[in-house]
């Protein structure tokens, strides 16, 4: 399976600087990996591998929040983790700071209370995650456990820290997960890159926040966002969008109707989904699409809810 996102694009962006039609081409050439290795470096030597652009990286975040399981089989509200003795002791996430994927782990990390470091991945040469087989963000260490795949991780967190409760997952909460993952996401790019005011807006996020050489934040802001604004109109087709803003209002729309005036979809608590849909929206809320998407829908209230319900980001400033 094939798909394509912003950072994902960088690469090919920048060093593929000869003609709109050429970089396009290579923009839709990202490939989706799926592969997996449980071979994970030792903290202390990813440090070694990362150098000063990993500070660099580190020092910037987006936060969200988690879930705990009740052990309701009607709520599948979640709680924050109360005990401290299930908690993994170091957790390590790769990531790329815009992602939407990665911003997914966060929400759950953040709302479980999780301390987690982060290593800000650098898009174009990847060189903070060489160590591993899997080519794609996140990843997340877990006392010295590689994980991958956004939902994967989520599941296995909230397996390890809730044994034994693995059937907690509604089949509300299942469709709703899914959901994101195989439409919500793809109606992102197509609005951030919609125009090409709105794709130098996300580019300026995007390079301002990630870890990216000064050179390479230059080229990556114009280029990118130039091709990203072409490959947006590929992937409108890719994913039957027409008309990218009603796509994303109808989603917001789908999501509160799907509420169907609880607090969360959870009950009276986020659960995984609600975590997964506040993860996704949360590097787009106040770009300009995010800002017309509150603007023109009744997402804002439970999003703002979700804000309070997630708080304080868990990440351990370095
Ligand atoms: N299914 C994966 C998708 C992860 C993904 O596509 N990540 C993007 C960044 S948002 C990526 O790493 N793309 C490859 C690249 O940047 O080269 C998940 O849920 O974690």
């Amino acid at each position: 399976m094939r798909r394509v996102n912003g950072l994902a694009t960088l690469h090919r962006a920048i060093s593929v600087s000869g003609g709109a039609t050429a970089t396009q081409h290579r923009l839709v050439q990202v490939e989706m990996m799926s592969t997996s290795s449980t071979n994970s470096p030792k903290i202390s030597d990813r440090v070694a591998i990362s150098g000063p652009s990993v500070a660099r990286g580190v020092a910037g975040t987006m936060f969200f929040s988690v879930v705990a399981a009740s052990l309701s089989q009607e709520v599948h509200a979640k709680e924050p983790l109360k005990s401290v003795n299930l908690a993994p002791k170091e957790v390590v996430l790769y990531q790329y700071e815009a992602c939407p994927f990665c911003n997914k782990v966060k929400a759950f990390l953040d709302y479980n209370k999780i301390p987690y470091q982060v290593v800000e991945v650098n898009p174009i040469s990847k060189k903070e995650i060489k160590w591993s087989d899997y080519k794609k963000v996140p990843i997340l260490t877990v006392d010295g456990e590689q994980m991958v795949d956004s939902s994967d991780i989520i599941d296995k967190l909230f397996n390890k820290l809730h044994p034994g409760n693995e059937t907690t997952d509604s089949d509300e909460e299942r469709k709703w997960r899914g959901w994101v993952d195989n439409h919500l996401v793809h109606v992102l790019s197509p609005n951030i890159y919609r125009t090409s005011a709105e794709a130098l807006e996300s580019f300026d996020y995007i390079t301002s926040h990630g870890n990216f050489s000064f050179t390479e934040r230059l080229v990556a802001k114009y280029a990118g966002a130039a091709a990203m604004y072409f490959v947006s109109k590929k992937l409108k087709k890719k994913y039957n969008i027409t008309d990218e803003r009603k796509a994303l209002y109808d989603a917001a729309e789908t999501w509160v109707d799907a509420l169907n005036g609880r607090q969360y979809l959870g009950g009276s608590k986020p659960n995984l989904a609600d975590l997964a849909v506040f993860g996704v929206l949360r590097p787009i809320r106040y770009l300009k699409s995010g800002r017309d998407m509150v603007e023109h829908t009744r997402i804002g209230e439970w999003y703002t809810r979700m804000e309070g319900a997630v708080g304080e980001s868990s990440r351990i400033k370095v």
